[in-house]
C-alpha cells in the first residue's frame, strides 16, 4: 500500500518539475566549476607574482654580491645589453612575425626596436649566423615602422644589398612586409607568415614601472 502510494506521488510529479530540479542540479555544478576555475586562475596569478618576487630577490642578491656595480637584472633566460640597460630575449624556437610580436608583448616587452647603433651592434652581434625577426614592418601602412609606432628612417647599410625587395616569387601570396636579421647581421624583408627565431626587448627588473 505504501509503495503504491509513493509511486503514485512520483508519477503525478509534472515533468516540468523534474526538469526544474535537473536544471537546478546542473546550475549548481556549473557554479561550483566556475568557482574552482576562479580559484585556479587566482593561484596562477599568485604563482606569477611569486616568480617575479623571486627574480627581484635574485637581482638584489646579485647587486650585493657584485658591490652594486650591476646596473639592472633581467628575467631568467634574458640577457642584459651592456649599453642600453635593456633586457633581450633571443628565442630558440621560431614563430611567424605576428605571433612573435604577441609573445614579446605577453612578456612585458616588445619585438626588438633598434634605434641606436649600440642596440643594433649588440643584437646583431648575438644573432649571427642565424635568422631572427625584429620589430620592423611595413605591413600596416606600406611604410617601414617600428612596433612602437615610430617611423623607420631608411639606412641602406643595415640592409643586405638589394633589400628590401618586396619579393613576390615565394608563392605564399602577398609581398614581404616583415624585417628579419639575416645570417650576416643585415636586414632582409621576408614574408610575415614565415617562422623564424625572434628578438624581444624589455626593461630590466629594477625598472620601476
Ligand atoms: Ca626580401
Amino acid at each position: 500500500m505504501q509503495t503504491h502510494h509513493t509511486q503514485t506521488l512520483y508519477l503525478s510529479m509534472p515533468p516540468e518539475a523534474e526538469l526544474q530540479k535537473e536544471f537546478g542540479r546542473q546550475k549548481f555544478t556549473m557554479e561550483m566549476t566556475e568557482r574552482k576555475l576562479d580559484s585556479v586562475s587566482e593561484s596562477v596569478k599568485e604563482l606569477e607574482s611569486l616568480r617575479s618576487a623571486v627574480a627581484r630577490l635574485k637581482c638584489s642578491l646579485d647587486r650585493v654580491l657584485h658591490n652594486d656595480t650591476v646596473s639592472g637584472c633581467c628575467p631568467l633566460g634574458w640577457v642584459l645589453s651592456g649599453s642600453s640597460s635593456s633586457c633581450y630575449f633571443f628565442s630558440s624556437g621560431g614563430l611567424p612575425w605576428n605571433q612573435a610580436r604577441v609573445f614579446c608583448a605577453d612578456h612585458n616587452a616588445q619585438l626588438a626596436v633598434l634605434k641606436t647603433e649600440q642596440d643594433w651592434d649588440f643584437v646583431t652581434g648575438s644573432t649571427k649566423p642565424l635568422f631572427f625577426w625584429v620589430g620592423l614592418s611595413d605591413e600596416r601602412t606600406g611604410e617601414w615602422e617600428w612596433v612602437d609606432g615610430t617611423p623607420y628612417i631608411m639606412d641602406r647599410s643595415q640592409w643586405k644589398p638589394g633589400q628590401p625587395d618586396n619579393w613576390k616569387g615565394h608563392g605564399l601570396g602577398g609581398t614581404e612586409d616583415c624585417a628579419m636579421i639575416h645570417a650576416n647581421g643585415q636586414l632582409n624583408d621576408d614574408h610575415c607568415s614565415r617562422s623564424y627565431r625572434y628578438v624581444c626587448q624589455g626593461h630590466t627588473l629594477t625598472h620601476t614601472h
